[in-house]
């Protein structure tokens, strides 16, 4: 009975998804008290008008939806994600479970844009010590799924997708192509993006916000057995003449390739559900380049590399009323960075140096995750990763100039890495509850813990790490409850973390800086503390069959123990939406802004944002030419041309200006 209700579900989910109603699914996911993920869906056909979605939308414009994630800007591509008021050094994000290391000292490539929109499915974003699954974190995590194989035997399906946006005449395209037969299945896609520069409100053109790229990725599946199937996939992304208005330098070549191969096992009838076993390969290039910018008082060449390889086996099972997951990982990273300075003065010695000196990252762990059915409206869960890592400093050369800093340390170490947390969830009436605890450590990223001079724009310092640098520690506490009663839903989620030994950069007044111009040299060492609050609430709520209105309002707090606070906390922030719906056209009005940023960090180089407001209106239509459905999505971002910057903008680069765009796709079966 039970397997038949799963079945039936299924089935009424996927007819969902392939009826392609007007109905959007994320905002669905969102209000479950008891799925703690949040599940963005990378539905990129659906005629869904929710926070505005364009079929040719990035990956960073789906992570933006997210109420617990903003985006980082250093220009208009590969934004950074922060989750819970934290970035990369604090997060685990992933591909499919598949470790991958930036390859850039100065954060301008972040995981998430070494993908693109038709490598995905969908995004889980898991909050706090909850996100422990693939790798170890303070503040959450971010996984990217890559869409599994479909053995559906519908024969060949083409579709393709043109974007036009008048805002940087920003071209993209894309083609894609699957076929599902009952044993195979194959699938190509390509994307490929360009920009020229933005405009921000009131025709100020952004220079440098220029970029180009393209994305092709390989899928393939084979059916061994009823239970049994394998699979494989690559993906290629490359990106050039990627400006970065924020930063004194830009990219002329980001480029990354990502593949796997899986065996996966699924069963109805055994204890165990699911049971998939990856390896996979990564391997970053990026360079810097300065080439572009007139009067820089000194040319710099600064390339960087990193590689992964890993491996991890994941199993699911049922045991009575235990939902029990395993995950055993391992994966292998080497970070190489360098920087060679040309003086303008010929006369003058081309300097050379490790900027990341060979760093070797071999990780190790066990993931273990119990939710347990107490009776039909109480859950408890508990959930532990023990991971051991061991960093390697494999370049001599970097070896000798991190020791000038640390006479005497060695060229490895060692760190364990502990995770736990809880959660208890219970529904009364219309009611649900959440109550979670957690604990867990991190190791200092690459950067924190052996980079030498690495240059923030921001504060202005040059930053050297610190491989004495002790395990992050992060004591968190989270609440979560929804109401939902006929046309109305409710959410609140609140967490809180004490962390410490909280690893920051801090003046070294006794050294000199490499950059010219720079204020001084910042030390990568810890604060006792520090405490980070985050919490919103989501409403939303059905006028009529037609109409509807979202609205999410959210507030943050970050002090350090030194009584400051902390860098790139969000201040007071609101969103709301009216909706219109019907089965073939859609339209709504946002509006969305933050309050002045009274609590900035004026030590790390930010200063007080005042308060913004932007509207935006979209429109879909979804039609069929021919028997073959076309999906017709328009609007107009910005309506009001508002020249605006937000906390989260680099050096307060102003975002862009009013944007007409249209995106079309069309789907041959
Ligand atoms: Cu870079």
């Amino acid at each position: 009975m039970k397997q038949l209700i799963i079945t039936c579900i299924g089935l009424f989910t996927s007819s969902i998804l392939f009826a392609q109603e007007p109905i959007s699914t994320e905002k669905k996911t969102d209000t479950t008290a008891t799925q703690l993920n949040e599940i963005i869906v990378v539905g990129r056909r659906k005629l869904s008008n929710y926070r505005q979605e364009k079929t040719l939308s990035s990956i960073d414009d789906y992570l933006e939806k997210s109420n617990k994630i903003t985006m980082i800007k250093r220009g208009n591509y590969a934004w950074e994600p922060s989750l819970n008021n934290m970035v990369t050094d604090r997060l685990s994000v992933t591909i499919d479970g598949m470790q991958i290391y930036g390859a850039c000292t100065d954060k301008m490539d972040p995981v998430t844009s070494y993908v693109d929109v038709s490598n995905l499915e969908k995004v889980t974003v898991s909050s706090g010590q909850e996100g422990t699954e693939n790798a170890n974190c303070i503040g959450g995590a971010i996984d990217l799924k890559i869409p599994t194989a479909k053995y559906r035997d519908s024969g060949l399906k083409t579709s393709v997708d043109l974007g036009y946006e008048t805002n940087g005449n920003y071209k993209s395209t894309g083609l894609d192509l699957e076929y599902s037969g009952n044993k195979f299945y194959i699938s190509a896609d390509g994307i490929y993006r360009k920009s020229d520069n933005y405009d921000a409100g009131k025709n100020t053109e952004i220079l440098y916000s220029q970029f180009e790229k393209y994305n092709i990725s390989f899928q393939t599946g084979y059916k061994l057995s009823e239970n049994h199937s394998i699979d494989a996939n690559v993906i290629y992304d490359k990106a050039t003449d990627i400006g970065y208005p924020a930063l004194p330098m830009d990219v002329s070549l980001a480029e990354a390739t990502i593949a796997s191969f899986s065996h996966n096992y699924k069963s109805d009838s055994t204890a165990i559900k699911n049971w998939e076993t990856k390896v996979y390969f990564n391997t970053i290039t990026h360079v810097m380049d300065d080439s572009q910018r007139p009067n820089v008082p000194i040319r710099m060449d600064m390339p960087g590399w990193s590689d992964t390889y890993g491996v991890y086996s994941k199993v699911n099972m049922n045991i009575k009323k235990h939902q029990l997951t395993a995950n055993l990982s391992s994966h292998y990273n080497r970070s190489l960075a360098e920087m060679t300075m040309y003086p303008n003065d010929p006369t003058e010695n081309v300097m050379f140096m490790y900027t990341w000196p060979d760093i070797r990252t071999l990780y190790s762990g066990l993931y273990l995750k119990d939710e347990l059915e107490l009776n039909h409206n109480k859950k408890l869960s508990f959930s532990s990763r023990i991971g051991y890592q061991k960093n390697e400093i494999k370049n001599k050369v970097g070896l000798q100039s991190l020791q000038i800093f640390y006479p005497g340390i060695s060229d490895h170490k060692n760190r364990f890495l502990p995770s736990f947390s809880s959660n208890y969830t219970y529904k009364h009436k219309k009611v649900n509850y959440n109550f979670g605890v957690g604990y867990g450590e991190r190791a200092p990223s690459v950067s924190e813990g052996y980079g030498f001079y690495l240059f923030n724009s921001s504060d202005k310092y040059d930053y050297v790490g610190n491989p004495n640098l002790k395990n992050e520690k992060s004591i968190e506490l989270n609440f979560k409850t929804s109401y939902k009663h006929n046309k109305l839903n409710v959410v609140f989620e609140t967490t809180y973390f004490h962390i410490n030994n909280y690893i920051i950069g801090e003046i070294d007044p006794t050294l000199v800086a490499m950059t010219i111009g720079a204020n001084g040299v910042r030390i990568y060492d810890a604060l006792d503390y520090a405490s980070i609050f985050s919490s919103h609430i989501n409403t939303s709520y059905d006028i009529s069959k037609k109409f509807s209105i979202n609205t999410s309002l959210g507030y943050n707090y970050g002090n350090g123990s030194n009584n400051e606070s902390l860098p790139l906390i969000r201040p007071l922030s609101y969103f709301a939406e009216l909706n219109y719906s019907l089965k073939q056209f859609n339209a709504s009005i946002q509006v969305k802004g933050d309050g002045n940023q009274s609590n900035y960090s004026s030590n790390y180089g930010e200063d007080e944002t005042p308060a913004y407001a932007v509207v935006n209106m979209n429109f879909g239509n979804s039609f069929f030419i021919k028997n073959n459905r076309t999906v017709l999505k328009y609007g107009v971002e910005n309506v009001f041309d508002t020249n605006f910057s937000t906390y989260a903008d680099w050096n307060n680069i102003p975002r862009q200006g009013r944007n007409f765009y249209i995106n079309v796709s069309y789907v041959i079966k």
